[in-house]
């Protein structure tokens, strides 16, 4: 027989195997940032050191080992600059000072030197879109026209006697607001104490350049880039029309020079380091994020897309949600990276409620079912902190228990003004609030579960007797430890990193089930998405050979179907 013969027989006979397979692919190329696993630092409710209710720098160093042991290779910590904390540090005062209340630079160096010492890399979160008011650059530029700080953000006079333009602002509002002498009034996009920075100078670039350098120069591996499509405007500035008031982030996302900026920003920084470098890519469609992660492009590594932790949000609503539209964001997902991008995976950030809260039933058992998925995709993972023990939503009843910028402002949009009654508010928002992940991470059940010997800037979640990292650590069975085996696999697993990705039921409305492949290696993770038991079908060709993480136990290799308890996970090698 002829070896074209051959080959042409060996193709026809796997294609009859695994019908299922998934094409071939070339596997991307090799990085240490596609095969970390990222951990999500919100300092302010993570471990407080000094009894002062608020987390602080010393309090991660003393809990380095507790990363460790979870698997964590990367550490991605929410900022930690000097800010007046309108948006809890999302508004910096100053780039190159660490906030008192988390510490000093000493503590940052020694932080930074512990994490080093084993093994894992930190990432800090460089936002740059806007800074605080209280910076020494808009105190200048707010004293008026001429001054040599003005141009470093955007300004221009209103229209008869109101805003600039019909912008709107995030956290409610006009984008505009008027400040110091001349009457003329400044973009924010967020909080009026959020002044959007004007990339269009090149001052402001350098300035931003240097200060990334600084941190790179520190031993820092990159940055998680906030809300970084929006740094370039139209200079025009045109009124938004109906349609984009339903959309204005796909409007602020789409600026005339955001490529220009980011390929600069590769050229002049990033491309003289080994880092890593993720934008949150809030208003990129899905048809523009290769724009910004193709490699070949030169600009980041990864964004975050947000139509998965999205899946059941209509603003500060919640909305119904079928597995099957999960499904197709993660294979749309997957194809958009193709072999020159990299994406992301995530079920939770410090702006989301608990993934086990909404994506789950707040059950142990969804929480690993959610981490499975999290952590078998194609892509890097970014664990939220507290996601690990299964963290779940804050009981919220009253508007005074909010902390949040945006739940306060829109309580007083929403419900001050009369639009909607409190008794329909307070529900849904209790179930959106930002404020859901960031309670006090959950450590032990002594009073405050540890986080603090003072008083919680922000309640501690009232389930902490049961949801702590004490009890869960020696428990076998617990989310903890569930997350731990998922990362030790992800770790010794290439497939898991590289192999390509394919759904192989894409439209079972209960089981979410798909292969990761790279050569003869080959992987099959099911999950049972709902709390009913689900009997699963195997489609042809997918032979099981081994289990090799099950969440809830009992399953041997099966025949033709698969018998799932409620949100049971397994993966299985074929
Ligand atoms: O978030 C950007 C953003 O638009 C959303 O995450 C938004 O805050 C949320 O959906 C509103 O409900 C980033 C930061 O992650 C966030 O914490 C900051 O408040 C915001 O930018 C401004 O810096």
């Amino acid at each position: 027989m002829s070896l074209s013969r051959l080959c042409r027989l060996l193709a026809t006979a796997a294609l009859v195997a695994a019908p299922v397979a998934a094409q071939p692919v070339e596997p991307a190329e090799r990085r240490w940032w596609k095969e970390d696993v990222v951990y999500q630092i919100y300092p302010r409710s993570f471990a407080d050191s000094n009894g002062d209710g608020v987390g602080d720098l010393n309090g991660i160093t003393q809990k380095l080992d507790y990363l460790k042991g979870l698997g964590v290779d990367v550490v991605w910590l929410s900022p930690h600059f000097d800010s007046p904390n309108t948006d809890n540090g999302y508004d910096i005062r100053d780039y190159r000072k660490v906030l008192a209340q988390f510490g000093t630079m000493a503590d940052f160096d020694v932080m930074l030197a512990g994490m080093r010492a084993r093994g894992m890399r930190l990432i800090i979160d460089l936002v740059v879109n806007h800074s605080s008011d209280e910076h020494r650059w808009f105190e200048e530029a707010k004293k008026g026209p001429g001054n040599p700080y003005r141009d470093y953000y955007i300004w221009r006079p209103g229209k008869a006697g109101g805003p600039p333009n019909n912008y709107p602002s995030f956290f409610g509002g006009s984008a505009w607001t008027p400040a110091g002498p001349g009457g003329d009034q400044y973009l924010h996009y967020f909080a009026v104490k959020q002044p959007d920075l004007n990339w269009d100078n090149p001052k402001v670039r350098a300035e931003v350049y240097d200060l990334m350098r600084f941190w790179l120069d520190k031993g820092v591996a990159g940055f998680r880039m906030d809300v970084i499509p929006f740094i370039s405007k139209d200079p025009a500035l045109p009124d938004l029309t109906a349609e984009q008031l339903k959309h204005p982030d796909q409007v602020y996302a789409n600026g005339p020079r955001v490529h220009d900026y980011l390929q600069e920003m590769r050229r002049e920084v990033l491309s003289k380091y080994d880092t890593m470098s993720v934008g949150e890519a809030v208003g990129v469609t899905p048809e523009k994020g290769p724009l910004f992660t193709a490699a070949s492009r030169g600009e980041l590594d990864m964004i975050f897309r947000f139509e998965g932790v999205n899946i059941d949000r209509d603003g500060w609503r919640t909305k119904p949600w079928k597995l099957v539209d999960l499904k197709r964001f993660y294979d749309d997902l997957d194809r958009s990276a193709g072999t020159d991008g990299w994406n992301t995976t995530f079920i939770g950030n410090h702006d989301k409620p608990r993934a086990v809260s909404h994506l789950g039933d707040g059950s142990p058992a969804s929480a690993k079912a959610l981490a499975t998925m999290m952590l078998t995709q194609r892509g890097t993972p970014f664990l939220y902190q507290g996601d690990e023990l299964g963290m779940t939503n804050y009981p919220f009843t009253r508007i005074e228990q909010y902390d949040d910028i945006s739940a306060r402002n829109l309580w007083r949009d929403q419900v001050v003004s009369g639009k909607v009654g409190a008794g329909e508010f307070l529900p849904e928002l209790a179930k959106t609030s930002r404020d859901n992940a960031r309670t006090p991470m959950q450590w032990s059940g002594a009073a405050n579960a540890g986080f603090t010997s003072g008083k919680p800037w922000l309640a501690v979640n009232p389930n902490y007797l049961a949801i702590n990292v004490a009890a869960e650590q020696p428990d076998r069975t617990s989310v903890l430890n569930h997350y731990r085996a998922l990362l030790a696999l992800r770790r010794a697993t290439p497939a898991l990193h590289y192999g390509a990705y394919a759904d192989v039921d894409p439209a079972d409305p209960q089981v979410y089930a798909y292969t990761r492949t790279l050569g003869a290696a080959r992987y099959l993770t099911v999950i049972n998405f709902s709390a009913a038991p689900a009997d699963w079908v195997v489609p042809q060709g997918l032979q099981m050979r081994s289990v090799v993480l099950d969440s809830a136990g009992g399953n041997a290799v099966p025949g033709g179907r698969v018998a799932l308890k409620p949100w049971q996970a397994v993966i299985y090698k074929l």
